[in-house]
């Protein structure tokens, strides 16, 4: 399959966050996709294409048009301010504080505009984001265009990324941006599967209240893991959104298969669900070795996981999310795509 992949995430980098109290380089680096990027040339999966620019219409289809608004003049109105290093909020409008005024400093709107400190900005951050999105619109376009499947290189990633918030490394969400373009060209319905070891919470906020969009979502139970607020089994969508959210929260420690289990079942219901394309979230934070989670999968399960998802017998757009065991994320992102193609 082809892949999208674009040299300018690689501005997006020396970012820190807080992780048990401390300050440390932050685990979403500019190495996770050029790694990846050296895996898909080593394995020949495909050829590796530039993508094709686009302006923000199709971002404002699923995010509010003042949040992609204000994500270009984060850095430009820190240095103004003399400031350098990483761009970081550090107040939230929570219970009990006002969420209906945006304010005017760049510190609260930074804090307005998220939901963690998880997001933050560096000189090259927008120019990253942006051609994270470029890089999606432009792999869903080749699905679009006959291709049975194509893998968007993303970085950073978008799961988190809610419709008017940033976080958890996440700024504007690629997987549901692609979700929609497809049901804008003519799609009726659209399955997002969210095999990242995090909850996708932003996809699931974004979809919640949508018959035309499934979220299906494997990750740690938010009773113990980030982003801890959503995630719950009980959460199956709302109003006419009611039944295509399904969440399969899971424990600490969870290997193969038990994990395979719940994506056993999240592709039944995504067949019942019956889309005429898929997204899958590709996160492989699953792994055992993952530095900042706590599931079992083995190297050797990632081409299990591309031979389930091709069963589906679906057009497939993959889209790069997590995973921060820099070493291996070649040989398990690309695991699944080569176990999609069967080899
Ligand atoms: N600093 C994705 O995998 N962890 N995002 C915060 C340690 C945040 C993960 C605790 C993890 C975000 C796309
Ligand atoms: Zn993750």
């Amino acid at each position: 399959m082809k892949t999208v992949y674009s040299p300018l995430h690689a501005g997006h980098a020396g970012t820190m966050e807080l992780m048990s109290g401390a300050i440390v380089p932050g685990f979403e680096k500019p190495s996770r996709a050029e790694i990846v990027r050296s895996r898909v040339e080593s394995e020949k999966l495909g050829p590796i294409l530039a993508p094709e620019l686009h302006d923000l219409s199709a971002a404002k289809r699923v995010h509010k048009a003042d949040y992609i608004d204000f994500l270009p003049t984060v850095y430009p109105e820190w240095e103004a301010l003399g400031r350098s290093g990483s761009a970081m909020p550090y107040t939230w409008p929570t219970r009990g504080l006002r969420g209906d005024v945006v304010p005017d400093t760049i510190d609260a709107r930074l804090g307005y505009y998220s939901f963690d400190a998880g997001a933050p900005f560096v000189k090259g951050t927008w120019e990253a984001i942006k051609s994270s999105y470029d890089v999606v619109l432009t792999g869903a376009k080749l699905v679009k265009s006959g291709e049975p499947a194509a893998f968007a290189l993303c970085r950073p990633p978008g799961h988190h990324a809610g419709a008017g918030f940033m976080g958890g490394y996440c700024y504007i969400n690629n997987a549901a941006v692609a979700a929609q373009w497809f049901l804008d060209q003519g799609a009726r319905r659209v399955a997002i599967l969210d095999v990242d070891y995090h909850h996708g919470n932003g996809t699931q906020e974004i979809f919640y209240s949508r018959a035309d969009v499934q979220v299906l979502n494997l990750h740690g139970d938010p009773m113990v893991e980030y982003p801890y607020f959503l995630g719950h089994a009980d959460e199956r969508g709302e109003g006419p959104g009611e039944g295509f959210n399904v969440n399969y929260p899971l424990p600490f420690g969870t290997s193969w298969e038990a994990w395979n289990a719940a994506l056993d079942d999240a592709c039944v219901k995504l067949s019942a669900y019956g889309p005429d394309v898929v997204v899958v979230s590709l996160g492989v934070d699953t792994f055992e070795k993952d530095p900042i989670s706590q599931f079992k999968l083995k190297s050797s399960d990632y081409p299990k996981i591309g031979a389930r998802i091709a069963r589906l017998n679906l057009p497939t757009l993959f889209v790069m999310e997590g995973g921060y065991a820099v070493d291996e994320i070649g040989v398990n992102a690309v695991g699944v795509l080569t176990g999609f193609e069967g080899r």
